[in-house]
């Protein structure tokens, strides 16, 4: 058989299963763009790489399996780099494929060459420049291979375009490239993981994205069931539990639950599944569960002991590692130690006396998540929404909930939403943003009509970057700088120059009468919703300070 190389690229994706790819052509990637053309492929053009990234996020984040985003040499290609970042923190299984300058020109500061090798080496889980096309055979599938193994990342291929067009023989197509086995762990573990849990008086599942990650949530809802054990989430863990599971406790650290943060004090041995002791969880980590027993599981072996030392690591696919945990453990109803964490005062009180006030945002979002269908994809930004979104919206399911934990992108919500709606054609899709964070990739309003997906948009406009306004309260004497805005945008009119149904909750009466229209719209909707600028996002815990020392409101406020 003979192929080019951009031939052979969108021959074995073909094969992989792709059947999406989301990109913005250039000159050094026309070669594979053209061999497209002919393809059943689809490309959806961004009008935006990054947005493009988010674009495969959503689909990756939604389905489990890598997605595929496509850029140009140089500016196409650093314009990827914050979602390929974004990817290898929330361990996001993408693959990436970029035009590179000929080989000849590798090195000479041709027009558009960037070193994205050298660029993209640590924020990504692998990376490759391809030196030859014959090579793309191993080349593909091992990027494929290697996204979803283990724990995912991002994979970037860059290619030359000189590789796109160089022409190749060869007899046989490569088996497409699929997950390796999870790593084994002897059972001694397992037993000795059980016995522990049934010698344990207060025992704490701590789950996190690896839960989602592994498909290992009902195994988590099951042996929590079965023996009685309270449950705390990571922020990216959230959907794993039923928000209204009588288990769970809601999500800990910065801005958690007291509950979830008390609880965690008092127990004397955490399970963490799937975590990785971020600093936004532990918060000081030497003061974090001081006296508790720690049994961490994950499947990335270099998670263990690497921020805290535990009792019993077992590296292992948390989905496997739970279904044999299971048959092991005995029933029990912990009623003790579940009535000692009812009991635990003032705390939360300040996040149900936000649901019960009409106006405020938290308890907009739970009226969000009331309203619409039980199985909306919700996709978030970053700020004081994000925080009130994981604290307040009536998450049942895993993949859910959609959001950049660990770099924490403003601009990650509206693309990663649109890629959603593209993976899930059924289904309704909410993006909560803020009025700082959509301008960032606002662009994306364009692919979102062109393609009419069925997304609404709820912009949550205080005027302000409003998490950093409230650090600066809280932190720096009030100085409010640079997180306000001069000026105030009409979003409506905007969506509706990119032909998006808009209402504006400000000037269109209540806010919940115009969220319900907007949700009830099948297609591309946005709704401003205007927010009160002074309110803050409790509980909070300063940076660097212990998760027992949260501020609950205005008044409690300390200087870390
Ligand atoms: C790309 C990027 N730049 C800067 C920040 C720092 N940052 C975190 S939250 C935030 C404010 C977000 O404002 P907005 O989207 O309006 O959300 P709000 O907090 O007002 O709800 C900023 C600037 C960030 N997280 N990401
Ligand atoms: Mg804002």
């Amino acid at each position: 058989m003979e192929f080019t190389g951009a031939q052979l690229i969108v021959k074995l994706l073909e094969r992989q299963g792709i059947e999406i790819i989301w990109g913005v052509p250039g000159g050094a990637i026309l070669p594979l763009y053209d061999a497209l053309y002919h393809s059943p492929i689809r490309h959806i053009l961004a009008r935006h790489e990054q947005g493009a990234g988010f674009m495969a996020q959503g689909m990756a984040r939604t389905s489990g399996r890598a997605a595929v985003c496509m850029a140009t040499s140089g500016p196409g290609a650093t314009n990827l780099m914050t979602a390929l970042a974004d990817a290898k923190l929330d361990s996001i299984p993408i693959v990436a494929i970029t035009g590179q300058v000929p080989r000849s020109m590798i090195g000479t500061d041709a027009f558009q060459e960037v070193d994205t090798y050298g660029i993209t080496l640590p924020i990504t889980k692998h990376n490759f420049l391809v030196q030859d096309a014959i090579s793309l055979l191993t080349i593909i599938p091992e990027a494929f291979r290697i996204a979803e193994s283990g724990r995912p990342g991002p994979v970037v291929i860059d290619v030359p375009k000189d590789v796109q067009t160089q022409t190749v023989c060869f007899e046989r197509w490569p088996e497409p490239g699929a997950p390796d086995q999870a790593p084994w762990c002897d059972d001694g573990r397992i037993i000795r993981m059980a016995r522990m849990i049934h010698q344990a008086r207060k025992p704490l599942f701590y789950v996190g994205g690896g839960i989602i990650a592994a498909g290992a949530a009902d195994l988590v809802r099951r042996v929590a069931r079965e023996n009685g054990v309270p449950v705390v989430s990571t922020l990216m863990g959230l959907g794993a539990m039923a928000h209204d599971d009588p288990l769970f406790l809601g999500m800990l650290g910065m801005h958690g639950t007291p509950r979830a943060n008390q609880a965690m004090s008092r127990a004397d041995l955490i399970i963490a599944l799937g975590i990785r002791f971020n600093d936004r969880t532990t918060g000081k980590l030497e003061t974090f569960c001081r006296d508790a027993a720690i049994i961490h599981v994950d499947v990335d072996e270099s998670e263990i002991n690497k921020l805290k030392n535990v009792t019993l690591g077992i590296c292992g696919d948390v989905s496997a590692v739970l279904a044999r945990l299971l048959p092991l453990m005995m029933p029990a109803d912990r009623i003790g130690w579940r009535r000692e964490i009812s009991a635990i005062k003032a705390p939360g009180t300040q996040r149900a006396d936000d649901l019960d006030t009409p106006g405020h945002p938290a308890s907009l979002i739970r009226y969000i998540g009331t309203q619409a269908p039980e199985d909306t994809i919700v996709a978030t930004d970053v700020g004081q929404h994000q925080m009130w979104t994981a604290q307040a919206y009536p998450l049942k399911h895993p993949r859910s909930l959609l959001m950049s934990g660990g770099l924490g992108t403003m601009g990650f919500g509206l693309p990663t939403a649109i890629g959603a709606a593209f993976a899930n054609p059924g289904k309704k899709v909410v993006c909560i943003s803020g009025d700082g964070s959509f301008l960032m990739n606002i662009q994306e309003l364009a692919t979102l009509a062109e393609n009419d997906l069925n997304v609404t948009i709820l912009l949550m406009d205080n005027g302000h970057l409003g998490l950093v306004r409230q650090q600066q309260e809280l932190f720096y004497d009030n100085h409010v700088f640079a997180s306000k805005f001069a000026s105030s945008l009409d979003f409506t009119a905007i969506a509706r120059g990119f032909g998006i149904r808009a209402w504006d909750a400000g000037t269109e009466g209540p806010a919940r009468p115009v969220i319900d229209q907007a949700l009830a719209f099948k297609g591309p909707s946005l709704v401003r919703v205007p927010i009160d600028w002074e309110i803050n996002v409790y509980p909070m815990v300063p940076p660097g300070a212990s998760n027992l020392e949260m501020i609950l409101e205005k008044e409690t406020c300390t200087t870390p």
